[in-house]
């Protein structure tokens, strides 16, 4: 049993691992734009709270949509980092 419950322990941590790796990287964005069609909608946003949060800062040029380049500019702006 015990080790079993390792087993699960270890496959969990690989899991949250890769999750995070996923979330840190620019695969964000792709997860974010779930239509992908290149841009995050302010609908596509509240998918994520801190993008969400900071819409505003985050559609630099107000256009109603955070493109690639957006999103970066703000990810590396957000004050939590990753
Ligand atoms: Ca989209
Ligand atoms: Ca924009």
């Amino acid at each position: 049993m015990k080790k079993k419950t390792l087993q699960q322990a270890a496959v969990a941590l690989v899991a949250a691992g890769f999750f995070t790796a996923v979330v840190a990287g620019e695969d964000v964005f792709s997860k974010l734009d779930s239509n992908a069609d290149g841009a995050i909608s302010s609908e596509e946003a509240t998918a994520n709270e801190a993008l969400y949060k900071g819409w505003e800062a985050a559609d630099a040029n107000q256009d109603g949509q955070v493109d690639a380049a957006e999103f970066s500019a703000f990810e590396t702006s957000m004050p939590t980092g990753k």
